[in-house]
């Protein structure tokens, strides 16, 4: 098979194992050519006490205009943390531009989690991202994203009718298929896909711990399963069990990420 090329776009977090560092090594190593379009650099992800932010938004017209002249092209995208609402026009140039046929645009909303924003976003930020969507074959919010994208209100309590219903309303946003993801259910944790009024759940065993950059390491495991020819299911189960043995495998005293590097080598 010929060697996949993917254009990753988020953020680079000099420490903190999420966005750039945790996708870059992981499709890499699952065989893909990982080009990436970094948005940012922080001197570490903002769930640190502080971090330094350096916007690469005046840069990326640049990088866009030397990839166009060399007619570069990719087999698929994978989008993360962009930080500004205008990048967002950009990533859309970028699937007119760089796709190879049929290259499905897969996206992590990642502005949100456990009912709050990101430090640094806001509303306008997630009225741009609910535009950006209806471009996307896939798109990976986790419950609080899915609750900011439909305007409802968010819920600890992740019931069947809850969850579906957001799928619904979020399947009028876009074509693509949803995954929600980070669905607690009967001690389980995993994901509902929706594709076609049709709704199937992948529940695994929930750990005590949680940790930053599992949703990143997720995406980018789905997308690299999922590229080398796995159904969404099969790509849903290979990320979640990926997330489970890299917490199994993290020092307890590690706050800030996961050791995802352990189970990559094995
Ligand atoms: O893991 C998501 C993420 C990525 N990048 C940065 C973040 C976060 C979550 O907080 O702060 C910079």
């Amino acid at each position: 098979m010929k060697t996949k090329r993917i254009l990753t776009m988020q953020d680079l977090s000099c420490v903190g194992q999420c966005s750039l560092t945790v996708a870059l090594p992981i499709l890499s190593r699952y065989g893909i050519e990982t080009c990436v379009l970094p948005t940012a650099v922080l001197s570490n992800h903002t769930m640190f006490k502080g971090w330094s932010y350096l916007d690469l938004t005046p840069e990326l017209p640049a990088i866009y205009e030397n990839w166009k002249n060399n007619n570069i092209k990719f087999d698929a995208f994978l989008l993360g943390y962009l930080g500004k609402a205008e990048l967002m026009a950009l990533a859309e140039k970028c699937f007119d531009e760089f796709s190879c046929e049929g290259a499905p645009v897969i996206i992590d909303p990642v502005f949100a989690d456990n009912g709050k924003l990101y430090g640094g976003f806001d509303l306008a930020y997630v009225a741009e991202m609910r535009k950006l969507i209806k471009r996307a074959d896939i798109i990976l919010p986790n419950v609080t994203e899915a609750c900011f994208l439909t305007d409802t209100e968010y819920k600890e309590d992740h019931d069947e009718e809850f969850v579906k219903l957001l799928a619904e309303k979020l399947a009028a946003l876009t074509n693509g298929t949803v995954i929600i993801t980070g669905l607690e259910k009967d001690g389980k944790i995993g994901e509902l896909i929706y594709r076609g009024g049709k709704s199937e759940n992948v529940l695994l065993e929930k750990l005590p711990a949680k940790r930053h950059g599992t949703g990143d390491i997720f995406a980018s495991v789905f997308t690299a399963s999922y590229l080398g020819g796995a159904s969404l299911a099969e790509s849903c189960r290979a990320a979640s069990q990926f997330v489970i043995d890299c917490l199994k495998n993290t020092d307890p005293d590690h706050f800030y990420g996961v050791n995802f590097e352990k189970v990559l080598s094995k």
